[in-house]
């Protein structure tokens, strides 16, 4: 049998927590053969703590065979000790007459605290998804407080928005999911991210021939773009089992392969693609077993352009009013 491997999930009795947690045990996210340590991370408040215990009687309930053991903690430096894999979900959400700016300098405060934590207690080859918002520059943070840990190790999640511009171009023409290679989505996870389906192809026909261009910048865009709204309004809730399960194939993928399909990941940029080093930029990727590879060389025409441009300004935004609290 294989070694058990250490899976850190903060904000584990959170909703998203609640949507996670199960499904990594049952071995949905590393394999039906991969046993795993769930280690868990609340605020260190007795509500939070009391709700992470609930989270954990479920856990044993479930008597899942791949479930190795577990931690509840309200201590980072208990929660990343010799971690593989982290799930960083927990954030500070936007509280009445809170300003972005304050969002984000509440957010730079746990972001750097778990960096560290990561930095001193984790293993050296520990891979990161930080799904809590705003989730690329929250990563930017973390990956900058922690720099004994390779850079490339920290990622954002994108996927539930290269989810959802799957879903819906497949849809459009009446196809499904299988149907559909080569989706990207560019730059920031808000409603600036940019779904290009210049490279896809549906059922091997491109993309871009198949929906009318005019429906593809007027709908299609914007409607990707404010997809969380729109579950928001339906369900009085932020999307959580959709966003567990982003996160659930975004490290399935990096840690088992795609088999040559793409999908996006926000990654530390490499300069490629006129996008800044170190800007966590959502990017096109396939992976092998335990690495991801850019997709590199694609054209960017001026409509790209100035799509990337503009949510790129957004993250640079975020990164200058945290500048004086990293690092
Ligand atoms: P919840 O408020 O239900 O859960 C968050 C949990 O995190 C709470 O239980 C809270 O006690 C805990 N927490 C807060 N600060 C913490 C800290 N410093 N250490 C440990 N735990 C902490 O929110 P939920 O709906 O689960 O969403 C979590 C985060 O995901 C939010 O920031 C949300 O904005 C973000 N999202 C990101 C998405 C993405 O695509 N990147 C999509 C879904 C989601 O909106």
């Amino acid at each position: 049998a294989k070694k058990p491997v250490r899976v850190t999930v903060t904000g584990a009795a959170g909703q998203i927590g609640y949507a996670m947690l199960y499904r990594i045990a049952s071995g949905a996210m590393l394999g039906p053969d991969q046993p795993v340590i769930l280690q868990m991370l609340e605020l260190p408040l007795e509500k939070p703590q009391q709700a992470l215990k609930g989270c954990m009687m479920e856990l044993e309930d479930c008597a899942f065979p791949l479930l190795a053991d577990m931690v509840g903690t309200g201590d980072p430096k208990v929660a990343f000790k010799d971690a593989d894999y982290a799930l960083l979900v927990g954030a500070r959400p936007r509280g009445p007459g809170m300003e972005r700016k304050d969002l984000l300098s509440a957010n730079a405060q746990i972001f750097t605290e778990q960096g560290k934590a990561m930095n001193e207690v984790a293993s050296r080859d520990i891979r990161v998804i930080v799904v809590g918002n705003p989730a690329n520059t929250n990563c930017y943070i973390a990956m900058k407080s922690a720099p004994d840990l390779p850079k490339a190790n920290f990622t954002s999640m994108m996927r539930l928005d290269h989810n959802r511009a799957v879903y819906h171009l497949a849809a459009k023409v009446g196809k499904t999911v299988n149907d559909v290679e080569k989706m990207v989505v560019w730059g920031n996870h808000s409603p600036t991210m940019y779904p290009d389906i210049r490279f896809a192809t549906i059922a091997g026909q491109p993309a871009s021939k198949l929906v009318d261009e005019a429906w593809y910048r007027n709908e299609y865009i914007p409607m990707i773009g404010k997809r969380g709204a729109t579950v928001i309004e339906a369900r009085g809730l932020s999307s959580a089992a959709s966003a567990a399960n982003a996160a659930i194939t975004h490290m399935r993928d990096w840690a088992l392969g795609t088999n040559g399909k793409w999908v996006t990941m926000g990654l530390p940029s490499d300069g490629s693609y006129g996008i800044p080093e170190d800007i966590l930029y959502g990017v096109p990727v396939t992976c092998t077993p335990g690495k991801y590879e850019r997709v590199k060389g694609l054209e960017i025409d001026a409509f790209s352009r100035e799509k990337m441009d503009a949510t790129l300004k957004e993250l640079l935004e975020e990164q200058a009013a945290v500048k004086d609290l990293v690092g």
